[in-house]
């Protein structure tokens, strides 16, 4: 199979696996596993953060990040599509008792005016502002990167105000690769940074948030409550390691996978995909003008070996990382050429064919 459905599908590779059996560990509860430690140390130093918190997932740690900035009854500032708004289960409501005040921009990249436009002091009838949230790369969007320029303006406006921002960075890493910058510019000026491990950097769990000292010792505190103590967990900290120190440096070859399947479905019948979002790792399409539902395209696919997922409407996501090869890419493309132009072919497109049916 070749697996497009996202980057989370990669296994660890055998000098990860190495670095697990080998891991020296302790109980990190206590602060005593060395290798979390060092990992800890090791993202705060690429950061350029006084401190960092080793999490079991970016749902963890996007909900940490976001109790440390809010007070009940707020309202957090994010893109209508941002991943804290729509896959994490409320836990921005369930656990930080905040509303969301979503803000739809076609590629996902706010700006600071639609944000300065949204922003409320507490008065006597709506919630008041508690923390702006970015998405870099924004993952519904296609991948798509902040503009420096654009990340420094909202987090200076937000600053003035009073506020903090919050960057899921999940796939920062990628954000880096493409502006080819170090990811201590990009998180420069945000209060915290998300980012994960087992994304594209190839690790089989966790992520990381990273800040100032003080707000890292409340994390703690946080990650705690949502059991997220672990033990020995030196043996997932390991494989982090060389994901974070490693990985990165492999990442535009995923980029250039995935322009090469933009450029190839761009070119596809029945499909439509704005080519010049397509700047990291991940592809968003709609497949409206093939007449095919997302469950279609999805059975089709796996019939032929290829996995991918729906993401709502006839909109259809591939994701590239580390275990697709160019020449996999390649097949993709030709499986998914073929099936488009067999369904433009056979089925006439009826207007409930066009807007599709809710898939995720
Ligand atoms: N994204 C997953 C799914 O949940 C959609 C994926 O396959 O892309 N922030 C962003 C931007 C993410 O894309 C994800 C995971 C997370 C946070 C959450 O990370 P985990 O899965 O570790 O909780």
């Amino acid at each position: 199979m070749i697996d497009l459905r996202s980057d989370t599908v990669t296994r660890p590779t055998p000098e990860m696996r190495a670095a697990m059996a080998n891991a020296e560990v302790g109980d990190d509860v206590y602060g005593e596993d060395p290798t979390v430690n060092r990992l800890e140390q090791r993202a705060a130093e690429i950061f350029g953060k006084e401190a960092a918190l080793f999490v079991p997932t970016g749902t963890m740690g996007n909900t940490i990040a976001l109790k440390l900035h809010t007070e009940h009854g707020q309202e957090v500032i994010c893109e209508s599509r941002a991943h804290v708004f729509n896959y994490e289960l409320s836990m921005m409501a369930w656990f930080c008792g905040c509303v969301a005040r979503p803000i739809a921009a076609e590629d996902g990249i706010l700006s600071w005016q639609q944000i300065r436009r949204e922003y409320k002091p507490l008065g006597p009838h709506s919630a008041p502002t508690g923390v702006v949230e970015v998405e870099n790369t924004h993952n519904m969007a296609g991948g798509t990167v902040y503009p420096l320029d654009v990340l420094d303006e909202i987090c200076d406006g937000t600053h003035e105000l009073g506020l903090s921002v919050h960057m899921d960075g999940a796939r920062v890493f990628n954000a880096a690769a493409s502006l080819g910058v170090p990811v201590s510019r990009i998180a420069e000026k945000a209060d915290t940074v998300m980012f994960c491990l087992s994304k594209g950097l190839g690790a089989p769990a966790g992520s990381l948030v990273v800040g100032t000292r003080k707000a890292m010792d409340r994390a703690r505190l946080y990650r705690k409550r949502l059991g997220g103590g672990m033990r020995q967990v030196g043996v997932l900290a390991a494989p982090g390691l060389i994901a974070l120190e490693q990985m990165p440096a492999r990442l535009a070859e995923d980029h250039a996978n995935a322009r090469l399947l933009a450029n190839a479905l761009s070119a596809m019948p029945g499909v439509s995909i704005d080519v010049k979002c397509v700047q990291t790792n991940i592809l968003v399409f709609d497949i409206a003008g093939t007449g095919m539902t997302c469950q279609e395209m999805t059975a089709e696919l796996k019939k032929r070996g290829v996995l991918a997922n729906g993401v709502g409407g006839t909109r259809m996501r591939v994701v590239t990382h580390m275990d697709v090869t160019r020449a996999m890419c390649e097949e993709a493309a030709g499986v998914l050429s073929e099936i488009t132009e067999q369904a433009v072919a056979t089925r006439p497109v009826t207007p409930s064919a066009r807007s599709g049916a809710a898939v995720r």
